[in-house]
């Protein structure tokens, strides 16, 4: 299987972590994002929505949605159970992996992508042009605030974000918190879980893929 890939993408990331804790071998494909090569009309031939990632199987099936990626090599690969499991395990994942993406991910590219010239016109991914809002750029950074307290609240009751168990809602809560960095938001000292937290699963091998 073959991952169009962009080493700093954090949905890329996502899906190099999750597939590296699954033990799932990928051949990557390099979409160079810092020449736009997802916008390039060879790349509108593998995906006409522009994004990365996406995955190609042997057969020339394609997938695009981090998400519905992540879900197909879960169902390939059950062990170990990354979304959950029980009908309470399931929905605490969910819940959790989706505060995760609107309220963290989210944020950080409201702040990055409505601040930076390098995506003047292109404030949201994918197939149309956007023009930045400068208003959108300061209020990401203060979502990242919230989502910062939110998941130090979280952290100091609970192991993991969905619970006891480790999940995909902690590999995207790493991945979007070392995202932040790209805005300059870091952990604030005073939380101290969610530093703990970061560390040990930022010491997970699958962390560097
Ligand atoms: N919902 C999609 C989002 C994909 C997405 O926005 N990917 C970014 C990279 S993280 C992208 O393709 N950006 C292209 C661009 O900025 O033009 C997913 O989860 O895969």
């Amino acid at each position: 299987m073959k991952l169009y890939d962009f080493k700093f993408a954090p949905n890329c990331r996502r899906v190099r972590f999750f597939a590296a804790e699954k033990g799932v071998a990928l051949d990557y494909v390099p979409v160079d994002m810092m020449t736009d090569e997802q916008l390039s009309a060879d790349y509108a031939q593998v995906n006409a929505r522009r994004t990365i990632p996406l995955l190609e199987l042997d057969d020339g099936t394609r997938l695009s949605e981090s998400v519905a990626i992540c879900r197909y090599l879960d169902a390939l690969n059950p062990e170990p159970p990354l979304f959950g499991t029980g009908p309470m395990g399931v929905a605490l994942v969910e819940m959790w992996h989706r505060r995760v993406e609107l309220e963290g991910l989210m944020a950080v590219a409201e702040a990055l992508r409505n601040g930076v010239d390098r995506f003047k016109d292109r404030a949201i991914p994918g197939p149309h042009n956007f023009e930045q809002i400068p208003a959108l750029a300061e209020r990401g950074h203060r979502r990242l605030d919230s989502f910062y307290d939110m998941l130090e609240a979280r952290l100091a009751e609970s192991p993991y974000l969905a619970g006891e168990d480790y999940s995909i809602a902690d590999i995207l809560g790493v991945v979007t918190v070392d995202f932040a960095r790209a805005v300059k938001k870091r952990i604030p000292e005073t939380h101290e879980n969610l530093a703990r937290w970061h560390a040990g699963i930022s010491a997970r091998p699958a962390a560097a893929a």
